[in-house]
């Protein structure tokens, strides 16, 4: 379905001469935008050029950002994959459950198909629907439910997805194939995949026995990341058979590229919204040899290199169909950065002085800044004035505000945390939210000023990754305007703010613990 309908903010202006009359004409009936989710993985706010850290160039993602709105306290809603990108597609906080935890490979289907997503929502108003690139969010009703020699159900198409491309789960998790449309590509009937996270299968080779296999890249010590081996690469889970369906690392980018210039190359005379998840920058890092060795800094930057390619690419495709002046992308990463997250990729060795994680503390896995701040960045030519927005922003808000983007209600008790920011995404309000929750291993507020981290027992650091997760079990205050860096907790100096954050975390906690709003039944 198309639909002409005047924007969602009603920022038509009636004319009174009739040359501004067509004008208005014209923008009254221009089409509604379309809508990519770029969504990078463990990009941390240091680790692209416009975020003003010259020791890697991403030009491509520069010059998104010199033609749209730059966000500097922009908020993914988890410092792991799973629970941020549960988060972003329901508009339900993930730590409301107890099962959004970073998924295995095998894993049922976090969201049910009986929620709504914001696929839904842009279903509803007559969008066409994909989703390309690293999934993480489980397939099928139960965790080891999948048929991966059939059609695997339920996934995308059940939560909104007119067409899904997908990795099951990350790319140091088996299976190592893609998954169109819910079917394993190029799957050979007589060699059936079978995937397991419990037991080895008999006679295939596991990277901890094989170091001499390993001839792309070995895990680092005590990670873990050495069980099946897959393109010389070893991982997480065991796998057998699919010989002819395994992915090569080194084209992954390539093979999300690719689906992703097509679904806009196809669908460029319709709305659409397109989710893609990029596979760079996770570990196991193999970018192709078009940009191995090429920044400098190793595989992890090698890996920047690429993902900066496939937003040029997605952008030239724009440009190409006649359709970059009415698309709104929303450039984004999934938590921050991580060095060392499982493979002996030299990232540590060969940083020199780039910071990943821009001028905050921690990274991924953190309940520090660094977590869950990441690079955010909205374009839409035909509507957002380009420049850089202070406003608090967070994914979880993403459900409602395009929802009010496309005109479309949100669904009686769908998306229960997510909130209408269309105005801050479009740059038509400096402030934003006035606080949002991130989750690590514990729930932090935050305000533009305060920056709260409530008591946990975890550990205060994590030795494989070097992360300090910002576990304390005092409770931590920081003065973000003054110390970005959290580096001086003065909750002993603050008890009422300590009291008022907390209040405010005890009341959202309150709020969706129960099973009304776990789930929303579709009519
Ligand atoms: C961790 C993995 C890490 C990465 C992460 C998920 C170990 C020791 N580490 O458990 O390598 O896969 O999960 O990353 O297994 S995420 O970005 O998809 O959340
Ligand atoms: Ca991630």
């Amino acid at each position: 379905m198309k639909q002409s309908i005047i924007f969602g903010m009603g920022a038509v202006l009636l004319a009174s001469c009739s040359g501004n009359q067509q004008k208005a004409k014209q923008q009254t009936e221009q089409k509604l935008p379309n809508v990519i989710f770029l969504i990078g993985d463990d990009v941390g706010y240091g680790d692209l050029s416009c975020y003003g850290h010259a020791s890697i160039q991403t030009p491509n993602v520069e010059r998104l950002a010199a033609q749209g709105l730059r966000f500097t306290d922009a908020h993914a809603v988890a410092a792991t994959s799973t629970p941020s990108r549960y988060s972003l597609f329901t508009g339900h906080y993930a730590w409301r459950r107890n099962d959004t935890g970073i998924a295995a490979g095998n894993a049922g289907m976090v969201i049910r198909p009986e929620q709504e997503t914001v696929a839904d929502v842009f279903h509803a108003a007559g969008y066409t629907t994909g989703a390309i690139g690293k999934w993480h969010l489980g397939l099928a009703d139960t965790t080891a439910g999948q048929d991966w020699n059939g059609f695997i159900t339920p996934g995308p198409q059940d939560i909104g997805f007119d067409y899904s491309y997908i990795m099951a789960a990350t790319g140091d998790r088996v299976p190592c194939v893609w998954l169109e449309n819910q079917r394993v590509v190029n799957l050979d009937p007589a060699d059936p995949i079978e995937v397991s996270y419990k037991e080895p299968f008999p006679g295939e080779p596991l990277g901890k026995d094989h170091p001499e296999l390993l001839t792309k890249l070995k895990p680092s010590p005590n990670h873990g990341h050495n069980q099946a081996i897959v393109n010389g690469i070893s991982r997480i889970g065991y796998m057998k058979g699919g010989k002819q369906a395994l992915w090569e690392d080194e084209n992954i980018a390539d093979s999300i590229t690719v689906k992703a210039v097509q679904f806009i190359e196809q669908h460029k005379a319709e709305p659409f919204f397109l989710y893609v998840g990029t596979n760079d920058i996770h570990v196991p890092r193999y970018p192709h040899e078009r940009f191995r060795g090429k920044s400098g800094m190793g595989y992890r930057g090698d890996a920047i290199l690429q993902f900066d390619w496939t937003v040029g690419e997605i952008m030239a495709a724009l440009e190409k169909a006649g359709i970059a002046e009415n698309t709104l992308i929303v450039l984004s990463s999934d938590n921050g950065p991580v060095v060392d997250d499982g493979y002996a990729d030299r990232a540590v060795e060969l940083l020199g002085e780039h910071k990943p994680w821009g001028p905050m503390r921690g990274g991924k896995y953190s309940n520090f800044e660094a977590g869950t701040r990441v690079p955010f960045i909205v374009s839409w030519p035909a509507r957002v004035k380009p420049g850089v927005s202070e406003a608090l922003v967070s994914q979880i808000d993403l459900f409602a505000s395009m929802a009010s983007l496309v005109g479309q209600p949100v669904p009686e008790g769908a998306a229960p945390d997510s909130r209408d920011q269309l105005k801050a995404l479009l740059g038509e309000d400096p402030n934003g939210r006035d606080y949002i929750i991130e989750q690590a291993g514990s729930l932090s507020v935050q305000n533009r000023g305060w920056k709260y981290i409530a008591p946990s027992n975890g550990a205060a650091y994590a030795k494989l990754t070097n992360t300090e997760l910002g576990n304390n079990k005092e409770p931590q205050l920081y003065d973000l305007k003054a110390d970005i860096g959290e580096r001086t907790n003065v909750a002993s100096d603050h008890p009422d703010v300590v009291a008022a954050m907390q209040q405010c975390l005890e009341q959202e906690k309150a709020k969706g613990m129960n099973e009304e709003t776990k789930y929303v039944k579709k009519k």
